[in-house]
């Protein structure tokens, strides 16, 4: 039974992983972090036999003690601060955690092979959000970085970590670099699902507005599910490599309130939104488009979801939640 380890296990992403690993016969643990931690129970009703285990990623002996309690033959690093707004209120925070947390992850996962390389494989979970003002469209993994958040910013030195790594020490070390995720699970505080959230109570007569900040943004919106088979699919290859993961179609924020509206069968989005300079971020990264020719040939991996059932999923789902309240 191959045995994975999971750091960011109460995410959305974290989830769909620990499900996929499971059916895939994977004996599946996760890193959890803090004293009585509220996602513990939800972690447990949802993957059914998963071993959760105490640690940080700003502590890199907790980190190392899990690793030799878990044995994994694979680690995924998805755990981060991933709220790009909070980022720049909580920035040295962000850089510990999304940063230097990276280069604790592997720095433990390098001891715990105690010289054997070839006894573990890694994924770091790199974002699109690295290539911020995009200087080439569409975006590839050659494409120069420039973020434009400190969450953009340690995300790229994570990535360029990771690589360091593989090249330093021949370590089996993937770098994901997911396009933007969504699906019912998605927190609440991004944009995909505060909207489908107020489109469902709108149209259940709970709330009668959406409060947003800007509307001409464009994003590559994949479905998670979808993009957790990618990061596997990359720690089984022969040769350890770097992977942009996306759709290859980009949509404004304006282009999903049309869509969420529709599949609540809402006319007229723009009677219900207003727009708030509170949610305007310091810099923007106004437009991402991925190009994931690379993972189609190397991988053979592609999305199934499109944009619009992807919102339709959220829409639905949110009616389901808010209607059983
Ligand atoms: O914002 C605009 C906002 O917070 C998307 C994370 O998973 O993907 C995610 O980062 C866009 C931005 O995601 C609101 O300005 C307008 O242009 O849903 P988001 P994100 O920042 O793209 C990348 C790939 C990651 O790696 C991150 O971890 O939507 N926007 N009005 C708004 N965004 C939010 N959150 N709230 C608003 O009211």
């Amino acid at each position: 039974m191959p045995r994975a380890l999971i750091t960011g296990i109460t995410g959305q992403d974290g989830l769909y992983l620990a499900e996929l690993l499971n059916s895939k016969g994977y004996e599946v643990f996760g890193l959890i972090r803090g004293q009585n931690n509220p996602k513990f129970a939800l972690v447990q009703e949802t993957i059914p036999g998963i071993t959760l285990l105490t640690g940080d990623l700003t502590d890199v002996s907790s980190l190392v003690r899990v690793l030799s309690i878990a044995q994994p033959d694979e680690v995924y690093n998805l755990g981060a601060i991933s709220f790009v707004a909070y980022s720049w209120e909580n920035a040295s925070l962000t850089t510990d955690v999304t940063g230097k947390g990276v280069l604790n992850m592997l720095e433990a996962t390098r001891l715990y092979a105690a010289g054997d390389v070839s006894k573990v494989r890694f994924y770091q979970a790199s974002s699109s959000e690295m290539f911020g003002k995009v200087q080439q469209v569409p975006q590839r993994e050659e494409t120069l970085l420039w973020p434009r958040s400190p969450y953009g910013v340690a995300k790229v030195f994570g990535h360029y970590m990771t690589i360091n790594y593989r090249e330093s020490y021949g370590m089996h070390a993937s770098s994901g670099i997911l396009f933007n995720h969504e699906s019912p699970r998605r927190g609440p505080e991004f944009v995909t699902r505060k909207i489908s959230q107020a489109v469902a109570r709108i149209k259940l007569g709970l709330q009668d507005e959406i409060v947003l900040g800007n509307l001409d943004a464009k994003r590559d919106w994949g479905f998670a599910g979808d993009y957790v088979e990618a990061m596997w699919l990359m720690l089984q290859q022969p040769e350890a490599d770097d992977y942009v993961i996306s759709t290859g179609e980009t949509h404004s924020i304006e282009d999903l309130l049309e869509a969420a509206f529709d599949a609540a069968e809402i006319a007229d989005w723009r009677k219900y939104v207003r727009q708030d300079p509170r949610f305007m971020r310091p810099a923007e990264v106004d437009l991402l488009i991925g190009d994931s020719a690379k993972a189609e040939r190397v991988l053979g991996w592609k999305p199934k979801v499109s944009f619009k059932e992807l919102v339709a999923m959220m829409v639905e789902s949110d009616l389901a939640e808010q209607s059983a309240r």
